[in-house]
């Protein structure tokens, strides 16, 4: 075979791929692996915001290759303008950002790898097909090592005619086979690629996309058609919720090849989740669209109270932050040249976004409340309750610091603190009981352990307002022994001691107090979680005697590991009870003494799992608890340690 200079040149370009695949696709871990998916997927769905494709098919092979098929044109296989030698097809495989937006008609706007195109893929796969129906005929090229081709685009017979029309049929199918001499791992993730489809579906209206993993056997197969488009994905967010009321505000504006849609709707929780799109990737970091959205809707909601009277003269305007309070939306904008930016080039800095979607919501959502006026007042009365707790938690705020400000007087009665004043020894025990917070104090070594003593359940903080929640006298107790703060100024520097221990009874309700006790730190004192400092002691269910020393044994299975080693065992086994009737030594030598005990230490993973439970488990859907508890009865058990 012979190369000319524009085949060199090609050759060159994907060479400069295989050499620095992390420019091209971010890295060659999980994540790099994905971007070629999403890279040959988001020309299909480029080819359906164009208007000419309504359908994808992304099949997992057996073989470890992917497959991506479409009924859109098909790429076009003619001779290239401007480099006739070469199949337009050829080109579009082989050279660097030629992607579809040559030549000028294609598209406006383009998703892709902030546009880098198939021939990257190309350059990091070992085999590359591709086949085109088009102009009724069926045609096929194939690549290998890295791009090289290896059959040229031809024509292998017709194209297959379409079932219902009996019409030659139309589309792309690209089929490639990730390098393994690139990429750390060349397996893709169900999970990872479902997730993602699922969203395309979302954000592209009317479009099936398809989902085949032929590893498995049978079979998987998973589809994705959403006729509401982000309007579903906003029912979706809020399923697991309870929606403040049914209608889901949504609209869109096109303008100069920029575009935006937004789709809004409230629920009854306290959580902000406002979701942002640009060119169909997720700009975690927010940016333009959504500080014009932000923007508007504060401005909107606030007008309308204003003209409605719901907010009185003499009150301030609600703040942003209370209006979104319990908000589920999603925010999609497409435009030429996206340009991200911030840490995780996931933050969208284009100027000229902000401004459109600012004017779009500040006029459409002025129209929607105005049209929907039970809907708007709820809306208005949210925000304001939201106001009203803000002021209230600041209050309390204030007040804990002032309160911490006297050096040790505000240190709560209930607690028997430590004499150390060395952070890095002082343990605190969080004990459930009163009788148990009795025993502990006996069993303690007073210069290092301090014992804090609380009451039955304290407040469920995940339904809680934090307002409510600060006037918790056990909650208020456990901020000033720790002494660090809580929330946004929550400083692990100041924490008074480096182990805190829930000690709570081994039964449903000792679990039930953990589960609070953990969803508390992760959404007040994540640090404290994150730092490794919370910790769950775990008494023994279970004590013998061999000879004249009494041993302990964890739970059951502990107890039958201990029997099949020692069969001739005659003594009996002694089931402990709760921790208020441990008599002080049991306590001593199971909990409390550091060379005896046994701790579990809680990571982030665990207490988010906590926080879930919580949420779950507190709420009115009665349908999702039952769902959950059936689904979940094994993590929930966890919990139970
Ligand atoms: C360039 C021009 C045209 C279509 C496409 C590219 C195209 C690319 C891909 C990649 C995956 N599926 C695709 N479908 C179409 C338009 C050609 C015309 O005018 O017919």
């Amino acid at each position: 075979m012979s190369y000319d200079e524009g085949d060199i040149t090609v050759l060159e370009g994907l060479e400069a791929v295989r050499k620095r695949p992390g420019m091209y696709i971010g890295s060659t871990g999980p994540s790099g692996l994905h971007h070629l998916v999403w890279e040959v997927v988001d020309n299909s769905v480029d080819e359906a915001m164009a208007g000419y494709c309504s359908r994808i098919d992304v099949t997992m092979m057996a073989d470890g290759g992917c497959r991506v098929n479409d009924d859109g044109r098909g790429i076009p296989v003619g001779p290239h303008p401007k480099n006739p030698k070469m199949s337009t097809a050829e080109i579009v495989l082989t050279k660097l950002h030629a992607g579809g937006k040559f030549g000028g008609k294609g598209y406006q706007v383009s998703g892709g790898l902030h546009g880098v195109g198939i021939s990257v893929v190309n350059a990091l796969s070992t085999r590359l097909i591709l086949e085109v129906d088009r102009d009724g005929q069926h045609w096929e090229a194939e690549f290998e090592k890295g791009g090289k081709i290896k059959r040229k685009v031809s024509a292998t017979g017709p194209a297959p005619k379409d079932r219902s029309t009996g019409e030659a049929r139309t589309g792309t199918t690209v089929t490639f086979w990730p390098d393994g001499s690139i990429f750390d791992e060349t397996e893709f993730r169900a999970q990872t690629i479902v997730e993602r489809m699922q969203i395309m579906a979302f954000l592209n209206k009317g479009l099936e996309i398809r989902f085949t993993d032929e590893r498995t056997s049978p079979a998987v197969k998973t589809s994705f058609r959403y006729a509401g488009g982000i309007i579903d994905f906003v029912k979706h967010l809020n399923a697991s919720k309870e929606a403040l009321f049914r209608k889901v505000a949504a609209f869109d504006q096109i303008e100069e090849g920029q575009e935006v849609e937004v789709a809004l709707q409230w629920n009854t929780g306290y959580h902000e989740s406002v979701h942002s799109f640009a060119n169909g990737i997720s700009t975690i970091e927010g940016g333009m669209h959504v500080e014009g959205f932000s923007k508007a809707l504060t401005n909107a909601v606030n007008r309308y109270a204003r003209a409605r009277n719901l907010l009185k003269e003499k009150e301030e305007n609600l703040k942003g932050e209370d209006i979104r309070e319990g908000l589920t939306a999603i925010i999609s904008v497409r435009l030429r040249d996206p340009q991200f930016e911030g840490q995780t080039k996931a933050k969208l800095g284009n100027v000229s976004i902000r401004s459109l979607t600012e004017r779009t919501t500040n006029r459409k959502l002025n129209e929607w409340l105005e049209e929907n006026p039970r809907e708007a007042s709820q809306i208005v009365q949210k925000s304001t309750q939201a106001a009203r707790a803000r002021m209230a938690a600041q209050g309390a705020r204030d007040l804990t610091r002032r309160k911490s400000a006297l050096d040790g007087a505000g240190l709560p009665g209930k607690l028997a603190d430590c004499s150390s004043r060395d952070p890095r020894e002082s343990e605190i025990f969080i004990v459930e009981g009163n009788s148990a917070g009795g025993s502990a104090k006996d069993a303690r070594n007073p210069h290092t352990q301090a014992i804090l003593p609380i009451r039955g359940k304290i407040l469920n903080v995940e339904r809680a307002r934090i307002d409510k929640m600060l006037k918790n006298a056990e909650i208020q107790a456990l901020i000033s022994a720790i002494g660090a703060g809580l929330a946004d100024e929550f400083d692990v520097e100041k924490i008074r001691y480096h182990k805190v221990i829930l000690l709570a009874d081994a039964d449903v309700d000792g679990s039930h107090i953990r589960t609070l006790l953990l969803t508390f730190f992760f959404r007040q004192m994540k640090p404290l979680v994150e730092g490794g400092y919370v910790y769950v002691a775990q008494p023994p269910l279970f004590s013998t005697l061999v000879g004249k020393e009494k041993i302990y044994l964890k739970d059951e299975s502990a107890k039958a590991t201990f029997l099949a080693a020692n069969p001739d065992h005659k003594h009996e086994f002694n089931r402990l009870k709760g921790l208020g009737e441990m008599d002080f030594a049991e306590l001593r030598d199971t909990t409390m003494d550091p060379s005896l005990r046994s701790l579990l230490q809680i990571n982030v993973e665990q207490a988010a799992l906590a926080d879930e439970v919580c949420s779950i488990l507190m709420g009115d859907d009665v349908e999702l608890r039952r769902h959950f508890i059936q689904t979940n009865a094994k993590d929930v058990r966890f919990l139970d340690i």
